[in-house]
């Protein structure tokens, strides 16, 4: 009986383990984020303009070695956050920033092990289950540098914490226009130690790996004709006009104002000093006259 106890338990013990593995992934969860008008330029170099978007965090571990390893926690892997532009006519930026503290020179075959990021767009947002027509899976390398394709470019550079990409995707299929929405989700690549193999994979709305192969689980991108700028604090946005507005000084102009003030200012003194002196005339005539 005794042992009959005690294998219940035993079994109770690994199913709600298990149940823990299992719940460690997210559950699949529609996310929106917002496009609005602003340029850039695709250079590797985080714009001025990037500022004023809110960053986009992508934090679902989805896949590699360590996926369902429990031990492991987010400052072990690399940590993805994203932006999101577009140019008011046909072109979508994205500008990727990855914390990553040991980037990979690795060059296993499969360049999904590799340090990387990744971009899916579904122009239409058919949501039909697979890839195809106007929807795509892109890949660019941390160590791409610059790099192109039919419908996108992209620079890549390394920081300090790990590197950056910016991209630019010019839509084939859809015109682009306020209110349209499109199927959207972002990846990014771990090999953490350098060995050639993936440790983790995060996903912004994709949970279970199933993005490249089905349009299904992304997210949804949204643009609108709302620019950028107009996000700009009035504050902010005054004392740059004020500075750009503001003369130019050198060291040979400055003291040549001066010496204007200067002038200036003695002849103020010698005015004010005449009309004092014609003031004490006239009383000293109305005096002397009474
Ligand atoms: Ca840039
Ligand atoms: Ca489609
Ligand atoms: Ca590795
Ligand atoms: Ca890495």
């Amino acid at each position: 009986m005794l042992r009959k106890i005690t294998s219940c338990v035993l079994t109770l013990f690994i199913m709600a383990s298990l149940c823990v593995t299992v719940s460690a992934r997210s559950e699949y969860q529609m996310k929106s984020c917002t496009a609005y008008t602003g340029d850039i330029t695709v250079d590797g170099d985080i714009d001025e303009l990037w500022n004023y978007v809110e960053w986009i965090p992508v934090t679902n571990l989805k896949a590699g070695d360590w996926v369902d390893d429990t031990s492991i926690t987010p400052a072990d892997y690399a940590a993805l956050n994203c932006k999101v532009m577009w140019n008011g006519a046909d072109t979508l930026y994205i500008l990727f920033d990855v914390k990553d503290k040991v980037v990979t020179t690795s060059q296993p075959v499969d360049t999904w092990r590799m340090d990387s990021v990744e971009f899916y767009v579904d122009e239409d947002n058919s949501r039909e289950g697979t890839i195809q027509d106007d929807a795509s899976q892109t890949r660019i390398l941390a160590e791409a540098g610059e790099a192109s394709s039919d419908h996108w470019v992209s620079a890549a550079k390394l920081t300090d914490t790990g590197y950056v990409v910016e991209v630019a995707y010019k839509y084939f299929n859809v015109a682009v226009k306020d209110g349209t929405v499109s199927g959207f989700d972002l990846q990014v690549n771990d090999d953490a130690n350098d060995d050639g193999n993936r440790e983790a994979c995060l996903g912004w709305c994709d949970v279970d790996d199933s993005a490249s192969g089905s349009n299904e689980k992304w997210g949804e991108i949204k643009f609108s004709s709302t620019t950028v700028e107009s996000f700009i604090p009035v504050a902010e946005e005054a004392a740059e006009a004020a500075e750009e507005a503001a003369p130019v000084t050198d060291e040979s102009a400055a003291p040549a104002q001066t010496a204007a003030q200067t002038s200036d200012t003695a002849s103020a003194f010698a005015v004010l000093a005449l009309v004092s002196a014609s003031a004490y005339i006239a009383v000293k005539k109305f005096r002397s006259s009474n």
